[in-house]
């Protein structure tokens, strides 16, 4: 893997474009992963080249949005194998490519990867080329550094729709650093428009979402405990967004329970400050053994977990307690 510079890397793809390029995001590709592909198609055409293909597994809400506002196709799996080159777009991690991965060409494959997340350390294996750079905020940032090393003007719609990836990943702002608002004020002067790139982004939420939130808040039982304010719920469906509202009312940690026909599916979710304080990966030390206790299968993140099994929502939550209060207890314990 050889890791180049925004104009190095811009040169060799050109060089080793010659058919259909492959751009391949992550699974529920976000506004980032879109914009970006979107971006970059454009300007492997502007050199000459054909329309590069978008792969991805799913868009998530805001993706699906841009995509249809923008007119972005996204190909068929079926088609990957085709291509030669394929530049893996906002992806770190070949697992996140979800069920693309089998339909990857397994000879002569070109494979460029741009990217502002630390490679994964299966990367290597895969990649010939790489773009990364993580004092930045969003992939888009790096797609207008390849725009800036060509001699072509950044169009009007590709500004908007990198500056859509940029205000996405830096959380509108709220973990920008200082060089994500110079990206973004040149992003404005290639004719971005602000007011456009927040409608991309605002997706209401489904009616059903919505009730379905406020009868998790409704259920809730709420523990005072470690000093922590956690929160439960029993739903019949959107567990992971009942968690991402139970925290938003104010709970350090959430966990819902969704109850199927023969299953449950759980979902928790803690603020970063508590991950960070109390030590407490709910992937790991929650949703990962409870998936076994249930007889299913459990993993995430440290902030955001879930679990899935043949079980009762009262023994799965039970369950999911006593082992969020066994790990709390601990982290208690020895500080
Ligand atoms: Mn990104």
């Amino acid at each position: 893997m050889k890791q180049l510079n925004p104009s190095q890397f811009l040169s060799t793809l050109l060089q080793k474009v010659t058919n259909s390029v492959a751009l391949i995001l992550h699974q529920s590709a976000d506004p980032d992963a879109i914009g970006s592909a979107a971006a970059l198609a454009k300007l492997l055409m502007v050199h000459g080249k054909s329309k590069p293909k978008i792969f991805a597994e799913s868009l998530n809400r805001s993706a699906k949005n841009i995509a249809q506002v923008f007119d972005i196709t996204i190909a068929e799996a079926k088609d990957l194998p085709q291509h030669n080159v394929v530049v893996l777009v906002d992806l770190n991690n070949i697992e996140q490519m979800g069920d693309l991965a089998p339909n990857l060409p397994s000879k002569n494959l070109v494979t460029f990867c741009i990217d502002h997340h630390m490679p994964h350390k299966t990367l290597p294996k895969f990649v010939n080329f790489l773009l990364y750079d993580d004092t930045v905020r969003s992939t888009a940032e790096l797609v207008l550094q390849l725009w800036e090393a060509s001699e072509h003007t950044l169009p009007r719609d590709e500004a908007t729709l990198l500056a859509s990836g940029l205000v996405y990943d830096s959380r509108h702002f709220h973990i920008a650093m200082n060089n994500t608002f110079e990206h973004f004020v040149s992003l404005l002067k290639y004719g971005a428009v602000y007011d456009q790139v927040l409608k991309l982004l605002s997706t209401p939420l489904d009616k059903s979402e919505r009730i379905a939130r406020l009868k998790a808040a409704k259920r809730a039982v709420v523990y005072d405990e470690f000093d922590l304010i956690i929160a439960a719920t029993v739903i019949r469906t959107y567990e992971a967004s009942a968690c991402r509202a139970l925290i938003g009312l104010g709970a350090d940690i959430a966990l819902a329970v969704a109850a199927k026909k023969d299953e449950v599916r759980l979902s928790a979710r803690a603020t970063t400050d508590v991950v960070r304080e109390r030590g407490l990966d709910l992937a790991k030390d929650v949703m990962e053994p409870l998936g076994e206790l249930i007889g299913g299968a459990g993993g995430g993140h440290p902030s955001a977990a879930g679990a899935n099994g043949p079980a009762s929502s009262d023994h799965a939550l039970g369950l999911a307690l006593q082992l969020l209060r066994k790990t709390l207890k601990a982290h208690h314990d020895t500080t």
